[in-house]
């Protein structure tokens, strides 16, 4: 039985606006680092909003917020909405909160029509999903799906050796809720694509079939600081330079695997002083791609060329594997509940894999669960100049809506 419900996506429109100004830029993004104050606000702000439905909000251990509102058989697991409140350091407006909102946009809908679902219906915010302030990314998702322990979530540190658990506390964020101890029936996880496809096709909804394998490795190269006026090039050890080898290396491996990806995205030179040949650099490695095997050559080749470069430039380094999240394949019945919604709205759809990772990843190990994209301009993301159009979060928040409401139906039969 479809139902006739509607999302409201002017207030679906507000409400993205309105956040927006925790951690505002004056570039027009958003720097909402994980655990920040700026974290804060924005989790105080949802909290209000979905107690004002009359949802019951609680926190897990590693700061997982759940918004839960009751169904008709609530002895079944809820369905979840999920995404993530944090960003990038130079973020932009909709990665993560779009989902948030768009899931409490369903929420006010079937609030305000009193809708009653058959299984409780709950709303996530999934801390600490960028990985940008605490790697690796979908930290606190991994705990909930037990690929981490709680442990090593709050031993993570920042780049300033801030810990994950001192910022947690310190935002009053750390809920006595075990990670993991309830089960969701289904997770469906609405996201813009952060990539050209939908936008280039001219396609609104994007049916996503899963994630690729992602893959994040440290490297420290070591030389030695010299004067860089009285020291001869030939008698050098300069890190930087090492350095320099690994990039080109990394981007080479990426062009040659296609469509894999290949990236160092952190690089800290030391002393970073302009008169000192850099004894030091510590820079960062992500590698994607869509098959775990491409993933292991790619990994292979990456170890092959630092080896190669680096010694020889009379350097040490030392390179982990600090992350590993194997590809993933979403569930086909939430995959057939998104194509009905978007089919019902009359939304030109297309299958697609994820470039980026998501919570949705951690979470498919333990629940069924699926992702629903839609386009963002010029496929532009981890940008301040991210942006996409009303009508596209409107299209995205109702094919949510649907979905949900399709898969409920069918938990009773
Ligand atoms: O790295 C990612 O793909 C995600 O945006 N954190
Ligand atoms: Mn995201
Ligand atoms: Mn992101």
């Amino acid at each position: 039985m479809l139902t006739n419900l509607q999302i409201n996506s002017q207030r679906l429109w507000d409400s993205l606006l309105e956040t927006a100004r925790f951690g505002g830029t004056e570039k027009g993004g958003i720097r909402r680092l994980t655990l920040s104050d700026e974290d804060k606000l924005v989790r105080d702000w949802f909290k209000a909003q979905c107690e004002v439905l009359g949802c019951t909000v609680s926190i897990d251990e590693v700061g997982n917020m759940f918004a839960t509102r009751g169904g008709r058989d609530n002895s079944l697991p809820p369905i979840a909405m999920g995404s993530h409140l944090d960003t990038q350091p130079t973020g932009g407006k909709f990665d993560g909160i779009l989902g948030v909102l768009a899931a409490l946009e369903v929420m006010r809908t079937l609030h305000e029509r009193d809708y009653e679902t058959n299984a409780p219906v709950e709303i996530v915010n999934w801390t600490n999903e960028e990985g940008s302030r605490f790697p690796p990314a979908m930290l606190a998702s991994g705990v909930f799906a037990g690929i981490f322990p709680p442990q090593y979530a709050y031993d993570r540190v920042d780049r300033d050796g801030i810990t994950f658990l001192a910022e947690l506390e310190r935002i009053g964020y750390r809920g006595n809720m075990k990670a993991g101890d309830h089960k969701f029936s289904a997770m469906f996880e609405l996201h813009i694509e952060q990539g050209p496809i939908l936008e280039d096709e001219e396609k609104k909804i994007g049916v996503v079939t899963g994630v690729q394998g992602m893959r994040w490795y440290e490297i420290t190269v070591r030389g030695q600081d010299a004067h860089t006026g009285a020291t001869p090039m030939y008698l050098r050890k300069n890190a930087l330079l090492g350095a320099a080898r690994i990039i080109e290396a990394v981007d080479a491996i990426g062009q040659k695997h296609q469509p894999g990806v290949a990236t160092v995205g952190l690089i800290e030179n030391k002393p970073n002083s302009r008169n000192v040949v850099p004894g030091e650099v510590f820079l960062t490695v992500d590698l994607r791609h869509p098959d775990e095997n491409a993933l292991d050559i790619m990994e292979t080749e990456l170890r092959t060329a630092i080896e190669a470069a680096v010694p020889a430039l009379t350097l040490t380094y030392e390179e982990r594997k600090i992350w590993s999240s194997p590809a993933v394949k979403f569930a086909p019945e939430l995959i057939e509940c998104v194509r009905g919604a978007a089919t019902k709205s009359g939304f030109p759809m297309r299958d697609m894999v994820s470039g980026a990772g998501h919570d949705a990843a951690y979470i498919a190990r333990v629940a069924p669960t699926t992702m629903i994209f839609v386009p963002c301009e010029g496929g532009l993301s981890h940008n301040e100049a991210e942006s996409t159009k009303p009508e596209e979060c409107a299209a995205g928040a109702q094919v949510l809506l649907d979905a949900v409401l399709a898969y409920d139906q069918s938990l009773s039969k």
